[in-house]
């Protein structure tokens, strides 16, 4: 492969040499010193309904409801043929809704400085995206099983990351089973089990489970030099009137198997609690809520795991994760990315690509059907 290897903590690049080709995921390359990460701000929230049609509101947000009994035989099962409408996962909506949302808001962006100064970069951020597509860079480094491939564009200055599903991962999603289709509906069952629709009423376990329904928080903050602004689907929170604003007062929802045996103990904490940490850390939301179940979908426990006490509790645990490997991979990521696509044009999208035992990659793409934003000549995709 010709060029060379993105050097992660090297020496600064001089801003004229051209941009390196790959990126190694090797984790001590990235075991230094935890980054500088913000706390992260909520700068607005939106809503999708049952059709999936957005709002500039808070309208789908729901409140945690303590289940009565700490083994509250919650039947996940119920309702699954009847009740329950799935959204349609071949549609891919890519960055739109948040595009609609900074369209609605563009105020609440421009600081001061930007506003008044000539800055560069319009809006104020270096980076827009999902939270969820974060969480894969975070958890990268630990991956053995599924790649990404994340499409880049910089428009106004600001980069615009948004996933293309990989062929691997569009296989996965046609040849589910029956059984993997049902389980994927236990983790929204939960929620309905524990979350009302406000903050006197309770859950209503009878109702229909829509998972065209979301509340999304847009959160802003800063790893190291890199702003960024992106939103994650929230699933409740904290009813108490006098919680913390968000998102501190928000919680965050979450299926597992019980645990029974070290073995299993041992793959929770390696694997999953860093998707769990990973996904809540990011924008800041403090708590997990866990529903425990065996295998025909009968919740035996429910346990609460606050994201700041994930570090302490994996410390004992041989060949673990690290939170600080996560982030500043993560960061030396959108490094390279921002050395890599400098052509501000909203018709060129650089694909890069990862697969695990690989370094990461990309490829250039021109009015592909990889490009993900509007043209200026073409209000039509987000108005
Ligand atoms: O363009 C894309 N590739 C995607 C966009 C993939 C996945 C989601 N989305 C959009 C949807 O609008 C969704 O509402 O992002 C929203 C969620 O974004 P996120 O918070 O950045 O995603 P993530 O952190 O991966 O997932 C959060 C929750 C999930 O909760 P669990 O506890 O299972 O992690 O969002 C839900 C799910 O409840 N979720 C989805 N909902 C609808 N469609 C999807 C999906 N494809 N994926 C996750
Ligand atoms: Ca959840």
């Amino acid at each position: 492969r010709p060029g060379q290897n993105h050097h992660p903590a090297g020496p600064s690049t001089p801003p004229s040499s051209p941009p390196t080709q790959s990126l190694s995921v090797q984790r001590q390359l990235y075991e230094r010193d935890f980054p500088l990460y913000k706390q992260p701000v909520e700068v607005g929230h939106f809503s999708l309904d049952s059709e999936r049609r957005f709002f500039n509101d808070a309208r789908q947000l729901r409140y945690y409801v303590e289940p009565e009994k700490s083994c509250p035989n919650f039947d996940l099962r119920d309702g699954y043929r009847g009740r329950f409408v799935k959204r349609d996962d071949r549609v891919k909506e890519k960055l739109d809704h948040i595009l609609r949302w900074i369209l609605a808001n563009r105020s609440k962006l421009q600081s001061k400085d930007t506003a008044a100064s000539s800055s560069p970069c319009a809006l104020g951020v270096d980076i827009v995206t999902w939270r969820g597509h974060l969480t894969k860079l975070l958890t990268t480094p630990y991956e053995t099983r599924e790649g990404w491939l994340l499409a880049v564009t910089r428009m106004g200055g600001t980069l615009y990351i948004s996933e293309v599903e990989t062929e691997a991962a569009r296989r996965d999603r046609e040849n589910r089973t029956e059984r993997h289709e049902e389980m994927m509906y236990w983790g929204y069952k939960f929620e309905q089990y524990t979350c009302a629709d406000d903050a006197q009423s309770l859950p209503d376990p009878g109702g229909v489970v829509n998972t065209n329904e979301a509340f999304c928080t847009v959160v802003q903050t800063r790893l190291a030099e890199h702003r960024l602004l992106f939103s994650g689907e929230v699933d409740c929170r904290d009813k108490d009137p006098k919680a913390p604003s968000p998102p501190a007062n928000y919680i965050e929802m979450k299926t597992s198997l019980e645990i029974s045996t070290p073995k299993q103990r041992s793959n929770f904490y390696r694997f999953k609690l860093l998707k769990w940490w990973a996904q809540s850390f990011l924008p800041g939301v403090p708590r997990i809520v866990a529903g425990f179940r065996d295998h025909d979908g009968v919740v035996v426990s429910v346990e609460t795991y606050h994201i700041s006490k994930i570090s302490q509790l994996i410390k004992n645990e041989t060949n673990c994760w690290k939170p600080t490997v996560c982030m500043n991979f993560c960061c030396e990521f959108l490094s390279f990315v921002k050395s890599v696509v400098t052509e501000d044009n909203p018709r060129v999208v650089h694909l890069f690509s990862w697969d695990p035992h690989r370094d990461v990659t990309y490829s250039i793409h021109s009015d592909s059907q990889y490009s993900f934003l509007p043209d200026c000549s073409d209000h039509a995709v987000v108005s």
